[in-house]
């Protein structure tokens, strides 16, 4: 399966850090990777534009509805049509500051299809969650209510980020995230049969150039989900090379 870079940039980036993705587009020149870059929605255009068609370019939230009367908020068509192909769906920062339930997740995600684009449906315990032992428990609940019928390989892309690790320069070790991986591929087997084998299944929480090449040779996992590291092209770059 083709691994997958994706590089959240959250509530970071202005016009000036655009000329990151041109460097990135020169340092991703030959990677053998898929590589996704999903910056605030004002720069969606620009970077659509700055990425050339070499990296893709995603969202970081959209509405489950089409149009209408939703003050400040974005539609999956509007996402696609400013260039992007992906869009990150129930972020644990989404989940926690606006409160998305796993249904708001399903709803976006199928708005998401509809709109043409991928799903990067993101998943993760607490720690009080994994202190307590329901680690896997959580994490087969969020995907049972987050992850819709219809799902396949080509229109999803599971991203675990265990929330104590987002941000925080702390991450599970190597054993944890290939126990939560393993389960995620054996949950989504179970509601997606044979489309499940491709669905690709990324690391998320405090990846960075010194730990990716370790964390990518984790069991199921095909790629990463990175912040902070994202941001600067040298970082990613070297992410990327790791893959
Ligand atoms: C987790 C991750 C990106 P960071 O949120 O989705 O961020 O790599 O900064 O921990």
């Amino acid at each position: 399966m083709r691994k997958l870079a994706a590089g959240n940039w959250k509530m970071n980036g202005l016009k000036a850090d655009l000329a990151e993705i041109a460097a990135l587009v020169g340092a991703h020149s030959g990677a053998d990777c898929d590589v996704l870059i999903c910056p605030p929605a004002t720069l969606l255009a620009p970077m659509a534009e700055a990425a050339a068609g070499r990296i893709a370019i995603g969202g970081q939230d959209c509405h489950a509805k089409t149009s209408g009367a939703h003050t400040g908020d974005i539609s999956a068509q509007m996402l696609k049509d400013a260039g992007a192909s992906a869009v990150i769906l129930g972020h644990s920062e989404r989940r926690a500051d606006h409160g998305e339930s796993d249904a708001d997740v399903a709803a976006k995600s199928l708005a998401a299809y509809a709109a043409g684009l991928t799903a990067v449906i993101c998943v993760g315990e607490t720690e009080a969650e994994r202190d307590a032992g329901s680690t896997l428990e959580v994490i087969g609940a969020q995907l049972a209510g987050s992850v819709p019928e219809g799902a396949t390989a080509l229109n999803t892309v599971i991203a675990y980020e265990p929330v104590w690790a987002i941000g925080t320069g702390r991450t599970p070790t190597l054993e944890q995230i290939a126990e939560v991986h393993d389960v995620i591929r054996e949950t989504l087997g179970k509601a997606f049969g044979e489309e499940a084998k491709g669905m690709r299944l990324l690391y998320g929480g405090s990846v960075k150039p010194s730990n990716a090449e370790e964390i990518f040779a984790v069991s199921n996992v095909d790629g990463a989900l990175v912040g902070g590291a994202s941001l600067k092209a040298r970082d990613f770059g070297a992410i990327i090379a790791a893959l």
